[in-house]
């Protein structure tokens, strides 16, 4: 290698070190467990047809260099990476052209990795998962029938959300704004036998643990919200059908009576109610059920038949988005039926309105003109009675909008007077003493629609028998392998292509030998994505999903870095499957991610970077022209992490320069070494640098990290400029902490100064504390008032870290003894002053 070689041309060596770091295994984690671990993980990506542009590398690297330093810390380091293949992102590809998804998968994939290794990640390769690879499906199978043993995987008719465009089921989490999360097409609803998974079973926990997780509270509040938790009361109404007879649920075939409200078939029909206003029951005025709801037929009197049905219809029409739109006019029609208040025996008109969601609650509501909005703009528009029955605290006022405030009962009874929070104790109970009811909670959250009507995915195992019924296909038939078929296009008709492929529809009962067909929907890709972060630490096994001690050793995963778009969907799924994997013994712990960071996006000529638009930026014409390590310390320089930021071709060059310029002050340093002595100031200086470099990387503050390298380098520059002679360890330390972020050059300079291991196997260097501090002063420490100490602490100590100091004085201890510290007044620079 030549010493002299002036110019700085990364291209000349990124791909030797990157074939060199993959030869000798640098990137692979020992299972041996000698060191502590570190588990850094990239949500994977689906292998797009269109590779990976600059705007999809900002996490990517922030986690190689995160890796990367905690490799040089001494940490067994796991960083693994793996693919995404199944589901409709990759199908529809491949739909669009033309080619079998097993193909343009592979091809895929074959392209993102050797783009992810041109970007110089220390990625384990030997523990890749791809999930559309059989060795890897057969667990998902095998997860789903554990989950089916449990009674956590079952199938029912439902109405659920399906998607024109993608012409397939919907999960609710795949449900934005009423379009769909993938296509962006409208979703309707439709009458489908579906498989669910119980997430709801699930839904404390998965609210409750989320205080011990270090995410952003952003995605912590978005999982609150979505588990939507509430507390109130549920009870039942009796009915009144043309306002005189009752009916017995028996007398109505086909009636869900628990979803109805009756304990029994024998019993009357009584519509269900949930509220979380117990307090305002006094106020109802009538009752709302969803146009869905199953009692409405039967409690339809003949001379509103025909425009409760119309109402239907017209509703059934309607998009999920326009449903929910808070400023859409609310709608209904009255059944002509009554219901009663248990509380006053008072009749009230059952209505019948789509702004009351069939699939949250009991589908009915108890309405309160007087105290809850909705009810209020609809009972001004039909002429409905309003009755108050919450006044304020203290004042009374005229108002024309509803009070939807606690406060005070008025004209309810026994309970007048109460405050709305002793009114919704004293009510329920009253109502638990009449068996009409009971204090409850409620979640938003839903169960989880798996099963896909799309032909790339995993096959549900399971056999459907004329004798036998619904049989799991047995563990040890797995992997259920997907059939190739030619014609894998999806169908509106809510039947999978699986459908269409004889020989695999028909098979034989497992049971009973007997003719019987398989279940042709698949597993939706974000159950496959659910589980893989366990099966990287034993991403080979083929006898069981993974060995339990790897798993122990390398789980949780210590930093999780993704986009924030998945809060609610993966994140969440994720939980849940971890949480169902402890609790049948497989793994030890019950949250999959300790820590989380979400990078922000990138912007380009005004808009999000994305293929779609047009905006993309090539990384290979990057790489071409100015290297990788320019490209990675862009990515890190470019803005604060958590931020969006705009893209600048121009800043891009700055940073070659940078690394151009230690590519310089390298050249100089190694071609005049002399005999020299440390320079005080500039040894200050580099230890303040790697306490600094050090802490910004372990917050996520890659810019200002970068930053105080520039200013270091600069430093340094200023001696070169003025032909004095820099003590190599100024070199070899910059090298180092600048290693994980631009790891190309710093090896190739590494080898440059003789050395012969990676500098990988290398430590990160350490800073001493003495020579951090700037300048020091004399801290009078005083106590009430008086001094009874000085010590010498450096300018920049802040309050908390001086009152720790003061605390642990021998001569102070005393005086604290016992003692609590009302008051401390901090005057930088003098004394400290703890008031007793
Ligand atoms: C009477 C009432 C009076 C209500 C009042 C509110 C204020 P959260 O907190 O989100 O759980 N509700 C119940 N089931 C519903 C459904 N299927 N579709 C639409 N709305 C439904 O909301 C619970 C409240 O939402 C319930 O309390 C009910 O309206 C309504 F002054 O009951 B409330
Ligand atoms: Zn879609």
């Amino acid at each position: 290698m030549e010493i002299n070689q002036e110019e700085y041309q990364p291209q000349i060596f990124e791909k030797k070190w990157q074939e060199q770091w993959q030869t000798q295994g640098l990137h692979q984690a020992s299972d041996k467990k000698d060191k502590p671990k570190y588990y850094c993980l990239d949500m994977f990506p689906y292998p797009s047809g269109e590779g990976l542009h600059v705007g999809h590398l900002r996490g990517y690297t922030y986690s190689d260099v995160i890796s990367r330093k905690k490799k040089m810390q001494g940490y067994n380091v796991l960083h693994p990476m793996g693919f995404d293949a199944f589901g409709l992102p990759a199908e529809n590809y491949a739909l669009a052209h033309n080619i079998p998804p097993q193909e343009s998968v592979t091809k895929n994939i074959s392209h993102f990795r050797q783009q992810l290794n041109s970007f110089g990640y220390m990625y384990d390769w030997d523990r890749e998962v791809v999930t559309c690879n059989s060795d890897y499906y057969k667990w998902t199978q095998w997860l789903f029938l554990q989950l089916y043993k449990k009674g956590l995987a079952y199938h029912k008719e439902a109405f659920i959300n399906w998607c024109t465009g993608c012409k397939a089921s919907l999960a609710n989490e795949e449900v934005v704004a009423g379009k769909c999360e993938r296509c962006g097409s409208e979703v309707t609803k439709k009458k489908l036998t579906q498989w669910f998974l119980k997430i709801t079973d699930y839904a404390d926990r998965l609210l409750n643990d989320l205080q011990y997780l270090n995410w952003p509270d952003k995605v912590k509040t978005m999982q609150k919200n979505w588990i939507g938790q509430s507390y109130g009361t549920e009870f039942v109404m009796e009915v009144m059908f043309d306002g005189k007879e009752k009916k017995k649920v028996e007398e109505l075939t086909g009636l869900d009576y628990k979803l109805a409200g009756a304990i029994s078939p024998d019993d009357e029909v009584k519509i269900k109610i949930y509220t979380t206003r117990i307090d305002t029951i006094f106020g109802i005025t009538y009752v709302v059920l969803a146009p869905e709801h199953p009692l409405v037929n039967y409690l339809t009197t003949s001379e509103q038949k025909n425009i409760v049905e119309e109402y239907i219809q017209q509703s059934s029409r309607l998009a999920q988005r326009e449903r929910l739109s808070q400023e859409r006019e609310k709608t209904g029609v009255f059944t002509g039926s009554y219901a009663i208040n248990p509380v006053n025996n008072k009749q009230v008109p059952i209505w019948v309105a789509d702004y009351v969601l069939p699939d949250y609650a009991s589908g009915a509501i108890m309405a309160v003109p007087a105290h809850d909005d909705r009810d209020y703009e609809f009972a001004e528009k039909y002429g409905l009675e309003i009755i108050e029955v919450i006044v304020p605290e203290g004042l009374k006022e005229q108002k024309n909008k509803a009070f939807i405030e606690d406060g005070v009962l008025v004209g309810s009874g026994e309970f007048t007077n109460l405050t709305s929070v002793e009114a919704r104790e004293k009510i329920t109970a009253w109502l638990e003493e009449q068996g009409l009811g009971y204090g409850t909670k409620k979640y938003k959250l839903r169960d989880w629609l798996i099963s896909r009507q799309r032909y790339w995915g995993a096959p549900i195992p399971i056999v459907y028998c004329d004798k036998c019924g619904e049989v799991p296909v047995p563990e040890k038939d797995l992997p259920l392998l997907l059939p190739e078929i030619k014609d894998f296009r999806p169908t509106d008709t809510g039947r999978s292509p699986l459908a269409r492929t004889e020989n695999f529809a028909q098979t034989t009962c497992p049971k009973c030998g007997g003719p019987a067909h398989r279940e042709t929907d698949t597993i939706s890709q974000w159950v496959c994505s659910s589980w893989y972060f366990c099966r990287y630490a034993d991403s080979k096994n083929e006898t069981e999903i993974f060995d339990k001690k790897k798993v122990k050793y390398w789980l949780p995963v210590d930093l999780y870095i993704g986009g924030v778009e998945h809060a609610v969907l993966h994140l969440l799924y994720a939980r849940f499957f971890t949480k169902f994997m402890f609790d049948v013994g497989l793994i030890e712990f019950e949250e999959p991610f300790n820590k989380l960071f979400n990078q922000g996006m990138i912007y380009y000529q005004g808009s999000k970077m994305s293929k779609s638009k047009g905006n993309v930026v090539n990384p290979d014409e990057i790489i071409q022209k100015y290297g990788v390590d320019t490209l990675r310390i862009y990515e890190l320089f470019m803005g604060p992490a958590e931020q969006d930021v705009e893209w600048s071709d121009e800043s891009v060059i700055g940073i070659y320069r940078f690394l151009e310029k230690i590519w310089q002050l390298a050249n100089y340093i190694l071609n005049n070494q002399s005999q020299v002595e440390i320079e005080p100031e500039l040894e200050k200086f580099k230890h303040k640098t790697i306490k600094r470099v050090g802490q910004d990387l372990d917050d996520f503050k890659f810019n200002t990290a970068v930053a105080a390298l520039m200013e270091y380098v600069n430093n340094l520059n200023e001696f070169k400029n003025n032909n004095q002679v820099i003590h190599i360890s100024y070199l070899s330390d910059l090298i180092k902490m600048i290693a994980p972020m631009a790891p190309h050059t710093a090896e190739e300079l590494w080898h440059r100064l003789g050395n012969i291991g990676s500098i990988f196997e290398q430590t990160w260097p350490d800073y001493q504390e003495n020579l951090v501090i700037d300048k020091t002063f004399d801290l009078v420490i005083q106590i009430n008032g008086k001094v009874r100490d000085t010590i010498i602490v450096g300018v920049e100590i802040k309050q908390d870290e001086a009152l720790e100091l003061v605390k642990q004085q021998e001569k102070i201890i005393k005086y604290l003894e016992n003692k609590e510290i009302k008051k401390v007044i901090f005057v930088p620079g003098r004394l400290i002053n703890l008031v007793i």
